[in-house]
């Protein structure tokens, strides 16, 4: 499992954004994200990039700390 902290997450819509963002890329799953703490929380198969990650958060607006 991985976490990651975020910056940019302001309300319960923006949580449900990056959630979706995660889920949507193949190979990660058990998606969790806290507004509180802003982080992110995901197991990624080892063929997934980090940078694949950013890029899917940074493209709908936030940023990855
Ligand atoms: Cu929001």
């Amino acid at each position: 499992m991985t976490t990651i902290k975020i910056n940019g997450l302001r309300c319960q819509h923006c949580v449900s954004s990056v959630t979706k963002a995660l889920e949507g890329i193949q190979g990660v799953s058990d998606v969790s994200v806290d507004l509180e703490k802003s982080a992110a929380t995901y197991t990624a198969d080892p063929g997934v990039h980090p940078d694949t990650i950013k890029e899917a958060i940074s493209k709908i607006g936030f940023e990855v700390v």
